[in-house]
């Protein structure tokens, strides 16, 4: 296998369900296809400004779980952290008291906040987090632009804005969230290199992530939906829905903001078949919900069932290698 023939796997994705399913993948093709190449688009609804600082948390959960220095346990951040700034900006009054910046962690943003002041963009600035370790995957932005989401909620019978994260990491998501925006994304661009990776590649895999807040700013950065609908290659996604339930965070309450069934088939729905001008040719469901297999292929998408649960890096490499068979069937090879 020579470069030129070295499959090209994009795969977008958000934090947790998107890092596990990246190791995944990475392992996998050590083993079969040494020669891939993977880029993942990396959502970054969730960034923010704290203290002064710029916060790129999926962009970080991605980089440190491909590095092996991610928190497994708490699922963001540093493994081995310590928490003496974070301990002295609360006695500051300094930022968010329920949000912590670990010390290491801060060094990331530091870093990361260093170069924007210097005019370096995110992609460079990925590029030049992940050049520390051997990461094996290219890590994308979905856009340079800040397009943090920003979310209504109910409150009482008014409505209350707040950014993402006080929303998810101070109320964990329990106020009702009426609808998800990101400011400014009419205006973005896709970061330098995300279309064209999308346009040569073999594969494009939607990864196991929130559909509404983690993948849903990827699809709409101007010009993302395009290239996706364009591509030669299948793109196949992974159920974030398991029996019927979210496996981690609130895809629930996301789902039925955009009015849509939290089911393996309603998340296939949000994305669309690519014959009806969505972005699936197939979706792969859990065993626990292989009743849902006809209503998804009732949209247009071919549907298989497989274990979607990534409990170690050997059931991450199984679901990997069987989102890529299920795209080498659709794509007839
Ligand atoms: N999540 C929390 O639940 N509590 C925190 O204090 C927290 C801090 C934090 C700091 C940096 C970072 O990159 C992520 C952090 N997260 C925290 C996780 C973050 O909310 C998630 O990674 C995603 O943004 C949501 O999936």
């Amino acid at each position: 296998m020579t470069n030129e023939t070295a499959r090209r796997i994009v795969v977008l994705a958000g934090g947790v369900g998107g890092s596990k399913f990246a190791v995944g993948l990475r392992t996998l093709l050590a083993r079969s296809e040494p020669m891939a190449a993977v880029t993942v688009i990396a959502n970054t609804g969730d960034d923010l400004w704290l203290t002064g600082i710029r916060l790129q948390p999926d962009v970080d959960s991605l980089l440190y779980a491909l590095a092996g220095v991610n928190d497994a346990e708490r699922g963001w951040g540093r493994s081995g952290e310590s928490e003496r700034v974070s301990t002295e900006l609360r006695a500051w009054n300094a930022g968010w008291p329920w949000f912590t910046l670990g010390d290491l962690d801060l060094g990331t943003h530091l870093a990361r906040t260093g170069w924007l002041r210097e005019g370096v963009g995110a992609v460079e600035i990925v590029r030049r987090l992940s050049a520390r370790w051997p990461l094996g995957v290219e890590i994308l932005p979905m856009t340079e632009a800040e397009v943090d989401t920003i979310v209504t909620v109910r409150d009482g019978d008014g409505k209350r804005t707040m950014h993402f994260q006080e929303w998810w990491t101070l109320h964990r998501a329990r106020l009702e969230p009426i609808r998800f925006a990101n400011p400014g994304i009419e205006m973005a661009l896709p970061a330098p290199g995300v279309t064209e990776a999308i346009a040569r590649a073999d594969v494009v895999l939607v990864a196991p992530s929130n559909p509404v807040v983690s993948v849903g700013p990827i699809l709409s950065v101007p010009g993302i939906r395009d290239a996706l609908r364009d591509t030669g290659a299948p793109i196949v996604g992974i159920s974030p829905i398991i029996g019927g339930a979210v496996v981690r965070g609130m895809a629930d309450v996301c789902l039925a903001a955009v009015g849509a069934e939290c089911s393996a088939a309603g998340v296939a729905a949000v994305y669309g078949a690519r014959s009806a001008g969505g972005i699936l040719d197939a979706w792969l469901v859990a065993e626990e919900d292989s009743a849902t297999l006809p209503s998804i292929r009732a949209l247009g998408i071919a549907a298989r069932v497989a274990p979607l649960w990534m409990h170690d890096t050997d059931s991450s490499a199984q679901l990997a290698a069987d989102a890529l068979a299920l795209a080498t069937d659709v794509s007839g090879l």
